[in-house]
């Protein structure tokens, strides 16, 4: 995608509060800006026992912040902090360009990445509850048309309207809600089968499921397949050393002190999990509060039904721990997704975790059919294939996805 990044300054205060998490936090609103295909161009911090009132950051930062705006030819200021309607328009007032606020960046990124209408609806939701108390007074800059970060989603058509307009919406979306609640759970019974394998990644932000996806993908060349001809922008084709054809597909991610009422729209982000026939929870071995990072997803994979998916742990960033790292959840692999190797070895249990996911298939396929044995290789583990000479065949063996159509080609063979 070659369009144009907005650039970014992002503006953060170290307080007495936030002291001991604020680094990681920052780290994060990067990465979450990236996420929001921003360009981050400069990050602007300073220490105070608290935040100024009016402002966040005191008048001689809110100055600097002035120049560097210009001197980046920045397009956005996002603050880590919650900002209220008066220090939001406070802020654009002095610095020209549009400033939003770390629960408004995540709010777009969920806009983004929403695909059911229930998904929808729930990012929709959120989106005007944040914004309805931030309507009186002066409020935010109503003229948002344009769109970019923090302006995307349905609420960019609402910001002409009034407070009534916004409730009276906000009552139509819950009513909604209910009733593709109801019909949700059978249309997830109904969901389609896919014969191609397909694998999640899941964790938190700044674990590395982005860099992981792009090691594992990056040096692919295939032929384009028709099995793959509708994949969404964040799920990529993977082909395995010895032929199968898989899809990797990134996810959000979890984030740190995610809002409350943000809680149920993160959700509705993760439902493309639900199909998956794997998932890696891909973990930051170095991270600090590692083990509530874990339980955090563990939990949430209960409460979205999703227990019964494998999952496969992924402990990355090998690099950054000490030999005597110890892990907690099983099965798992320690690897550093920036090093060769740990593509080989993430690469063979991805495999391995596979093949045992997948049932064994044995059958012969007639000499003839060059093309089934082909197939064969390109979406299923295809283990073996011995020509037989009298018989005119091949034997094949190997293991192939629970519901794919293998299992039956064998017994109308035999
Ligand atoms: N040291 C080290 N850094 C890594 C490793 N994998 C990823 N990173 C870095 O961690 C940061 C977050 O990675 P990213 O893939 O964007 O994480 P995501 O939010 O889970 O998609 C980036 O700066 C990566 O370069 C690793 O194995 N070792
Ligand atoms: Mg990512």
């Amino acid at each position: 995608m070659d369009k144009i990044r907005e650039k970014v300054i992002l503006v953060g205060v170290k307080t007495d509060e936030n002291e001991r998490s604020f680094e990681s936090s920052m780290k994060e609103l990067a990465n979450l800006t990236k996420t929001a295909d921003g360009e981050v161009v400069f990050q602007l911090t300073q220490n105070r026992p608290q935040i100024d009132r009016r402002t966040v950051i005191g008048k001689g930062k809110l100055e600097e912040l002035v120049q560097l705006v210009d001197a980046y030819e920045a397009d956005l200021i996002v603050f880590n902090h919650e900002l209220t309607p008066r220090q939001n328009s406070l802020l654009e007032e002095s610095v020209g360009v549009r400033v939003i606020d770390r629960v408004q960046l995540i709010l777009d990124i969920f806009a983004l990445r929403a695909r059911s209408r229930e998904g929808k609806l729930q990012v929709e939701l959120a989106q005007l509850n944040y914004l309805l108390p931030r309507l009186t007074g002066q409020g935010i800059s109503l003229s948002r048309q344009g769109g970019g970060i923090g302006a995307r989603g349905p609420g960019e058509t609402k910001l002409e309207t009034d407070r009534r307009h916004i409730r009276y919406k906000i009552s139509l979306i819950r009513k909604e809600l209910k009733e593709v609640s109801a019909h949700r759970k059978r249309s997830r019974e109904k969901r389609k089968t896919s014969d191609v394998f397909q694998i999640g990644l899941i964790g938190y932000t700044n674990a590395g499921k982005s860099t992981i996806l792009n090691l594992l993908t990056s040096a692919d060349t295939y032929e384009e397949n028709q099995l793959f001809a509708t994949l969404d922008p964040l799920t990529k084709k993977w082909q395995l050393p010895q032929g199968l054809m898989v899809t990797l597909t990134d996810t959000v991610g979890f984030i740190q002190d995610l809002p409350t009422q943000l809680v149920e729209a993160f959700h509705s982000t993760l439902e493309e999990s639900q199909n998956m026939d794997l998932l890696l929870h891909v973990v930051d071995a170095s991270a600090e509060d590692r083990l509530q990072h874990e339980q955090t997803v563990m939990d949430l994979l209960k409460d979205l039904d999703m227990e019964k998916t494998p999952v496969l742990t992924v402990y990355n960033k090998s690099d950054k721990v000490s030999s005597d790292f110890v892990p907690t959840l099983f099965p798992n692999t320690l690897i550093s997704a920036k090093s060769t190797v740990g593509k080989e070895i993430l690469t063979d249990a991805v495999r391995k975790k596979i093949m045992e996911i997948m049932v064994p298939y044995e059958f012969s396929v007639p000499a003839s059919k060059g093309d089934v044995l082909n197939e064969l290789r390109r979406t299923t583990i295809l283990l073996t294939e011995e020509y037989r000479e009298e018989e005119n065949d091949y034997h094949v063996k190997g293991f192939a996805k629970e519901d794919s159509k293998w299992k039956h080609y064998g017994e109308k063979e035999e």
